[in-house]
């Protein structure tokens, strides 16, 4: 396939990653955004040139939170896609909580994509009841996303993870 990179081209026109069709916005490094809907949300993005990797926790009611994580990663589309073709799945996510070893969940990567702006994206989320993110009891809790990336042509697992979300739950 023969890739043809037009730098006069709109940006409005670009194929846009999965995490801006999704609504995430771009945070500034190390940040930790509240945005305003759904009540009780929190966001933290790593906001890189190189990648982004979010983590966002949404209030469902019920005592249930969505926790979605999610990662562009601008290496190009046709790495992108090679990695997505070659054997195995691409992504293994889950929740750290800061200390000791911290394992906390997995949350499945269940959106893969490719394209020339966000390179290679994914995201996954899961509805996790409150105390699994209640990782320090009577106290305020600090979780974060690790995702890794396995690009079975190399062998090679790259890891990458957000900043922390700083919250009581
Ligand atoms: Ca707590
Ligand atoms: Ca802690």
């Amino acid at each position: 396939m023969e890739i043809t990179v037009n730098p006069n081209r709109p940006r409005a026109g670009a194929r846009r990653g999965l995490l801006r069709v999704l609504g995430v916005v771009l945070a500034p490094v190390a940040a930790i955004v509240l945005i305003g809907q759904p009540a009780h949300a929190a966001q933290a993005c790593t906001g890189q040139s190189s990648s982004n990797v979010c983590l966002t926790i949404d209030d469902a009611g019920g005592g249930l939170f969505r926790v979605t994580i999610g990662i562009d990663w601008r290496i190009g589309q046709v790495p992108a896609q090679q990695i997505i073709d070659a054997p195995g799945d691409p992504f293994t996510a889950a929740v750290f909580a800061d200390d000791s070893s911290g394992y906390l969940f997995s949350v499945p990567i269940t959106n893969v994509g490719a394209s020339a702006d966000a390179g290679l994206s994914g995201e996954g989320s899961v509805l996790m009841p409150r105390i699994w993110l209640d990782e320090d009891f009577n106290d305020v809790d600090e979780v974060l996303a690790r995702i890794k990336v396995n690009d079975s042509r190399f062998g090679v697992i790259r890891s990458f993870s957000s900043p922390q979300i700083q919250q009581s739950f």
